[in-house]
């Protein structure tokens, strides 16, 4: 992948290409080297008052939005949604613990896989590395992607449109590591637990769990490899579990720990956290919460118009292409269409490659945009399911699942 460039209208700061930084490093050295590094960004991070982002340089990454810090979550700028995947050094962070892994010992590494098997396993990184590779292209999402447009507010980390990101995804299928092990018979649900920790004893350590057949479904893996590199640490190297179609919060970075459960895990993280009314769409009222929830799962379908960016200037009576990307939880998209008029006449996107039923799928089109001043831009992404996206939003407490048709206004002259 050549070296990302900064995204018109962002403040990125390029750094040096990432893979000259892993060769100086090397990778057993990753550690030593990259320890202090990171300790000192962290150190150095401004405090980041509320509602005020600033943009942050840390390692292996380009300069992205700091929402917090402590741990720091970064956004992407949507200018980096211009092409199929997101460059690794632009893409989002989101970590809740604020002991994070800051080395890596590729080489004293261990996956313990335990709990309801026969053959409980100890994997080094070579020895994963020696079983069936797949890579799968595949949106990872928080489920808080674009929580601050909701209203009324809800409590949580604000991000704008950017806690998502699109990449390839190369690691070994996770039924093969739990095959190996024998899982035996009662088995419902396997749990993941990663390298970070809390910062005191009291925080509920990170660790989630996912049902047995999205445990068991092939594409679901654990991945050394993000678009041909390995992992950026903030990432989760060595070693993350991908579960293409579902959003991000059961993707575990720096995953150490694999244990194959008889009963459904019950901790702060399956419950209350990370759960959505029962109801259709996720949807519920202020006030009227509904009083079933459960775990969040599969991704709604979404789009996003990338260019022009909001309140971009746009020239009168020339050709424009208005270009974004769709996703879906895994049915792919059957078509987007896009609207120029806010909504009152729409027309079919040309789609771009397809990189799969998870990945970014970008759409295209002309526009000679004819009328001066404000234009309101839409799109509306439908699935090859007939699933399409809604053009009131939903609301629930948690400010989870947005997938609203957005508008894009430009100013037009
Ligand atoms: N170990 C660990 N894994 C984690 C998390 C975490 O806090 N710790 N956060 C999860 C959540 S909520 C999200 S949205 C994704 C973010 O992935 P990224 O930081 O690689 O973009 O990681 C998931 N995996
Ligand atoms: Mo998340």
């Amino acid at each position: 992948m050549r070296s990302p460039s900064v995204p018109p209208g962002g403040s990125g700061q390029p750094q040096p290409d990432r893979r000259d930084f892993l060769r100086l490093l090397g990778v057993s050295g990753i550690g030593a080297l990259l320890a202090p590094t990171l300790a000192r960004a962290q150190a150095a991070a401004p405090a980041v008052p509320v509602g005020a982002p600033e943009f942050y340089s840390f390692p292996e990454k380009v300069s992205l939005k700091m929402l917090t810090d402590q741990p720091a979550q970064l956004e992407t700028p949507i200018g980096w949604f211009r092409t199929d995947f997101t460059p690794n050094e632009a893409f989002y962070v989101r970590s809740h613990l604020a002991n994070l892994p800051t080395r890596a010992d590729t080489a004293a590494w261990r996956l313990n896989v335990g709990g309801h098997v026969d053959k409980p396993a100890t994997l080094s990184l070579d020895d994963l590395r020696k079983m069936p590779a797949v890579e799968i292209a595949a949106v990872n999402q928080c489920s808080g992607n674009s929580r601050s447009f909701f209203k009324p507010a809800v409590p949580g980390v604000q991000w704008g449109n950017g806690a998502m990101g699109n990449a390839k995804w190369k690691g070994v299928r996770l039924r093969d590591v739990l095959q190996a092990a024998g899982m035996k018979a009662g088995a419902v649900e396997v749990q993941f637990d990663g390298q970070d920790a809390g910062v005191i004893p009291a925080t509920p350590d990170y660790q989630k769990a996912i049902p047995l057949p999205r445990a068991m479904h092939e594409d679901t893996l654990l991945a050394y490899e993000m678009n041909g590199a390995p992992l950026p640490l903030l990432n989760g190297f060595p070693l993350r579990l991908i579960v293409p179609g579902w959003y991000a919060t059961y993707w575990m970075k720096w995953v150490t720990d694999i244990k194959v459960n008889a009963e459904p895990l019950a901790n702060f993280w399956m419950k209350p956290a990370y759960r959505i009314p029962s109801t259709p769409d996720a949807n519920e009222s202020p006030a009227d919460l509904a009083k079933d929830t459960v775990p969040i799962h599969r991704m709604n379908v979404r789009s996003l118009i990338v260019a022009p960016t909001p309140e971009q200037d746009v020239p009168i009576n020339q050709p424009f292409e208005i270009s974004g990307i769709a996703f879906d939880g895994g049915d792919g998209i059957a078509k987007v269409e896009v609207s120029t008029d806010g909504g009152a006449t729409w027309a079919e996107a040309k789609l771009g490659p397809d990189h799969g039923k998870y990945s970014f799928r970008r759409f295209l089109h002309d526009w000679k945009p004819a009328k001066g001043g404000v234009n309101k831009l839409m799109s509306r992404a439908t699935t090859k399911t007939g699933a399409v996206q809604p053009a009131a939003p939903i609301w629930n407490r948690s400010g989870y699942m947005r997938n609203v048709v957005e508008t894009t206004l430009v100013f037009v002259s």
